[in-house]
C-alpha cells in the first residue's frame, strides 16, 4: 500500500442532517449486514480497529467517515438485509443512504461487498440498480474469499458475473489480504 498518511475517525452521521460537509473524495462501502464491510476499510487501510467489526450483524448503523490522508474520505454505510431490525429502524437507514448516495457530490465511487459464500441477494441487485440510476460509478469485492475452496470459487465468482450487470467483479478477502492491492487500483482510479 501506497504511504497516504494517517487515518482516522471523522464523523458520523445517524440522519442526513447530521452528514458532514465533505473534505475529499469519497469512496463508500455497501452491502448487506456481516458482508465484512467495515473488516475490508479496516485492511485496506492497515488498521485492525479503525472501523467497529461486529460478531452481531447490524453493528454499524450510522454512516461512518474515516480520512485517509488527507485527499481521500473512505464511508463505512450501514448494512442493509438484517431480518431483525424493527422496520421503521430500516427505513431509517435506508433514508439515511439514499439521501447520502443521491446528493453527495464527493461522492466517486461505490464498493459493493457480495458474501463470496451466500450468493447475490435482491437487496444488491436494488442497490446496484439504484446505483446505475443516479449514476454512481461501482465495483463489486466479493468477501471472505478465503472461505472457500479453490474449486468452489471459480464457480461461485462465474455465477456472480453471470448475474450481476457489473463487469468489474474483486475477489478479496480482510483476513488474508487477497484482492487488496486491486481494490486501491480500483480507487485510485476513480478518485483521480
Ligand atoms: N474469514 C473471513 N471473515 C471475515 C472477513 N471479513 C469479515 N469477516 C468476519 O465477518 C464478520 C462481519 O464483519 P464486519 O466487517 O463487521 O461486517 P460489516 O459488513 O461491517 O457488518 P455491519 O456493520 O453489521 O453491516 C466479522 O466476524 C468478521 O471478522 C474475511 O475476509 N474473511
Ligand atoms: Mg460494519
Amino acid at each position: 500500500m501506497k504511504k497516504r498518511g494517517d487515518t482516522r475517525f471523522l464523523a458520523g452521521a445517524d440522519s442526513p442532517g447530521r452528514i458532514p460537509t465533505a473534505v475529499a473524495p469519497e469512496v463508500a462501502f455497501a452491502g448487506r449486514s456481516n458482508v465484512g464491510k467495515s473488516s475490508l476499510l479496516n485492511r485496506l487501510v492497515g488498521r485492525h480497529a479503525l472501523a467497529r467489526v461486529g460478531k452481531t450483524p447490524g453493528r454499524t448503523q450510522q454512516i461512518n467517515f474515516f480520512a485517509v490522508g488527507d485527499r481521500l474520505t473512505f464511508v463505512d454505510l450501514p448494512g442493509y438485509g438484517f431480518a431483525k431490525v424493527p422496520l421503521p429502524v430500516k427505513h431509517a437507514w435506508q433514508k439515511l443512504v439514499e439521501s447520502y448516495l443521491r446528493e453527495r457530490e464527493s461522492l466517486c465511487c461505490v464498493v459493493v461487498l457480495i458474501d463470496s459464500r451466500r450468493g447475490v441477494m435482491e437487496e444488491d441487485r436494488d442497490l446496484i440498480e439504484y446505483l446505475g440510476e443516479i449514476g454512481v460509478p461501482c465495483c463489486i469485492a466479493v468477501t471472505k474469499i478465503d472461505k472457500l475452496k479453490r474449486s468452489e470459487r471459480a464457480k461461485q465468482l462465474r455465477e456472480f458475473e453471470e448475474c450481476l450487470p457489473v463487469h468489474s467483479l474483486i475477489a478479496c478477502s480482510a483476513t488474508t489480504g487477497e484482492g487488496v492491492p486491486a481494490i486501491w487500483e480500483m480507487i485510485e482510479s476513480a478518485t483521480s
